[in-house]
């Protein structure tokens, strides 16, 4: 547990920045439908202020009715100018052969997406009678996949604490929100009505009111990022069949967080670069190609053994099918990268 006096202020945050006393003024006496208002928004920066952003969102009206606070911090993290959001998930006329076949750099490949309910306030602002509520639609929506996709949910609330810390230890399941998350609600009543759903055969996985309401995950060890970009979007279209998500046509998929807006896609591949990690201008190649840098067991976390947790960055004002195109094109890179090392 770090003490307040190890955390650093980070004098960039964007709460910071863009939180000014008009906007306090502007937005007093603002409140959602779901009661959240500009003082549970910047909660989390405050408390905590080596946060990279600051703010989160309660629902879905959080982004309309408090937008002179979400929009200036959307357009600078996203670089996005609010023109507008489409989603793709083809990938006809595209490369997609699996990069590293031998397995040689690439241990395993994760695409995810976060979904909030147009009804229902996220995690940081959900009532615990509508948090159970949402989990009652979300496992009978699941129970709809078909072949391979089908599988079992399995509750966190009874879970014993040696299966719980196995699944965390194999990148499987989510641990209890972060102080970011602890700020702004989301531990509320932990772990009533929080749980996991998996496949059969274990490559697809949905996380039930962690951050968001829903992270939609498809994974397997290897490079085939179509292969597993394809099981996320054969997922997706039953579950939208049944379920209907927070969505506008300007910020695209509703998140807890701004910076998932959008597709609220992490396709990400854990990757051995040992060398080209070392090198001092990792940082930048990754930047370069639009790619964040994660450790192995997901944000915050460091790597080891040279693997890291390799992703796209932009999320919002891209589509899925480009997304895609960034980490393929990007893996690609830095294979190359490697190899020449
Ligand atoms: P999120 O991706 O949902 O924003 P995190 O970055 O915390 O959240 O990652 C969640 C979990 O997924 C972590 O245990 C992380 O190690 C795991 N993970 C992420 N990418 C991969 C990958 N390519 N292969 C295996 N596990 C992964
Ligand atoms: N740590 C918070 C959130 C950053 C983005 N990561 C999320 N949403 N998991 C911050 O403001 O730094």
């Amino acid at each position: 547990m770090l003490l307040m006096t190890e955390i650093k202020t980070n004098p960039d945050m964007l709460m910071k920045k863009h939180c000014t006393e008009e906007v306090i003024t502007k937005l007093s006496g603002v409140i959602t439908p779901h009661g959240w208002t500009v003082e549970k928004a910047i909660q989390s920066g405050i408390d905590n202020p080596d946060s990279s952003i600051g703010v989160y969102a309660g629902d879905p009206e959080s982004y309309t009715m408090l937008a002179p606070l979400f929009d200036p911090v959307i357009r600078e993290y996203h670089n996005y100018d609010m023109s507008g959001h489409k989603s793709d998930f083809s990938l006809e006329g595209i490369s997609t052969e699996n990069l590293d076949p031998t397995g040689a750099y690439v241990l395993s490949t994760r695409i995810r997406v976060g979904r909030n309910f147009a009804k229902y306030a996220f995690p940081s602002a959900i009532s615990s009678e509508d948090r159970a509520k949402m989990e009652s639609e979300i496992v009978e929506a699941l129970q709809k996949l078909p072949g391979a996709l089908a599988g079992d949910y399995f509750p966190l609330d009874g879970m014993t604490e040696d299966v719980r810390q196995q699944m965390v230890a194999d990148h499987f399941l989510f641990k209890q929100g972060d102080r970011f998350l602890e700020s702004v609600g989301v531990n509320r009543d932990w772990p009533k009505n929080r749980g996991i759903f998996f496949s059969h055969d274990k490559k697809f996985l949905v996380w039930v009111s962690e951050e968001d309401s829903m992270r939609i995950i498809s994974m397997q060890s290897g490079a085939d990022i179509a292969e597993v970009f394809t099981r996320l979007a054969t997922a997706l279209a039953t579950i939208n069949a049944h379920l209907n998500f927070a969505f506008d046509d300007i910020r695209g998929y509703h998140t807890t967080c701004p910076t998932n807006l959008g597709t609220a896609m992490r396709a990400s591949v854990h990757i051995k670069i040992p060398k080209l990690s070392a090198s001092k201008n990792f940082k930048d190649v990754c930047a370069t190609l639009g790619l964040s840098i994660r450790g192995v067991h997901g944000e915050h976390s460091e790597s080891s053994d040279g693997i890291y947790d390799i992703s796209n960055k932009r999320r919002l004002g891209i589509t899925e099918k480009e997304i895609f195109q960034q980490l393929y094109d990007g893996v690609k890179k830095l294979i190359e990268l490697e190899k020449s090392l």
